[in-house]
């Protein structure tokens, strides 16, 4: 990017490009975060961004991509909801020789060509990681000593490439511990609601529940307050996992509620504008792009949260 501090138009190329982006919605710290960065940074780079938020819903996004196709933007980019079902609309895209980014999420279509490149984490490892650390402390995260260390997970949306992934990454990496039994698994939607809700169920059905892996740190916030609603203490009681790394999610790492994080950044923005301009100015990109992300442990959120900026 450009030196120019003025945050104006002009220094970075981007001017006169418009970028149509098609978001999930709202349902997360992380997507807040992320819509912030993609919208800061387009305004910087003199991006025009046509921005929607789909309220988690496909057909919402489906119909953001067409209006965009008929506005003939020069670029579209977006986090597709569930991983299936936009080869149809990819292909009208293609048709009108428009360059699809994907964004955070994958989509599953066996033809490739339907969009340029993608940019965002690696899923399957972030739930490897988080499986890792179970692994490492599988005797402390069997609170009640009795050989079993029960697992509840909450799922996010179903269908949504980081809901498949982290729960096949986790699974792979705690099936080498016998000791470790997924005991229920459902969705929370990614939401610090869904969470709750979810949890409120799991704790009535089980009453010996060691741990909980939340696909994010929402959900993970939600069955917080759940188990403080059972007169438990999260952390102590029910060892806490989650993805994402937000500052509510850090604060709650840091006081001892959550025992461990893997971070997923939500701090796109820069790439894609950069992505953007290339594949508009005809430029090659790799067709896939992979963020840089860590872990925390409680003693390193404590470090940490306070220049945490999302
Ligand atoms: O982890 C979650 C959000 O797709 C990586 O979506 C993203 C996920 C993120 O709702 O908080």
């Amino acid at each position: 990017c450009g030196s120019s501090s003025d945050g104006g138009n002009g220094g970075s190329g981007g001017d006169g490009l418009t970028m149509g982006f098609a978001q999930v919605g709202a349902e997360s710290g992380w997507r807040s975060a992320n819509t912030t960065s993609i919208r800061e940074t387009a305004k910087k780079d003199g991006v025009d961004l046509k921005f929607s938020d789909a309220q988690q819903k496909q057909e919402n996004q489906i119909k953001a991509i067409r209006s965009y196709i008929q506005q003939k933007v020069d670029v579209i980019a977006f986090s597709p909801v569930v991983e299936t079902g936009w080869d149809a609309v990819l292909q009208e895209a293609k048709r009108a020789k428009i360059p699809v980014i994907l964004t955070d999420r994958a989509v599953d279509s066996d033809d490739d060509s339907l969009y340029v490149t993608f940019l965002g984490s690696d899923f399957v490892e972030e739930g490897e990681k988080a499986g890792q650390w179970l692994v490492d402390n599988a005797q402390d995260a069997d609170v009640d000593k009795n050989g079993d260390v029960n697992v509840v997970e909450l799922q996010g949306t179903t269908g949504a490439a980081p809901a498949i992934d982290r729960k096949k990454g986790f699974e792979d990496v705690t099936s080498s511990d016998d000791a470790i039994k997924i005991i229920a698994s459902q969705t929370g939607d990614f939401t610090r609601d869904g969470g709750k809700k979810v949890m409120e169920a799991f704790l009535q059905s089980h009453d010996d529940i060691d741990v909980v892996y939340a696909h994010n740190d929402d959900m993970g916030l939600g069955a917080i307050e759940a188990i403080e609603a059972a007169g438990k203490k999260p952390g102590t009681d029910i060892k806490i996992i989650t993805v994402d790394a937000v500052k509510d999610g850090m604060t709650a790492l840091s006081e001892g509620k959550i025992n461990f994080i893997v971070e997923c950044n939500p701090l796109l923005g820069p790439q894609l504008m950069e992505l953007a301009k290339k594949v508009v100015a005809g430029e090659d990109v790799p067709k896939r792009v992979v963020t840089e992300e860590t872990t925390f442990t409680q003693d390193q959120a404590k470090q940490v949260l306070a220049d945490r900026q999302y």
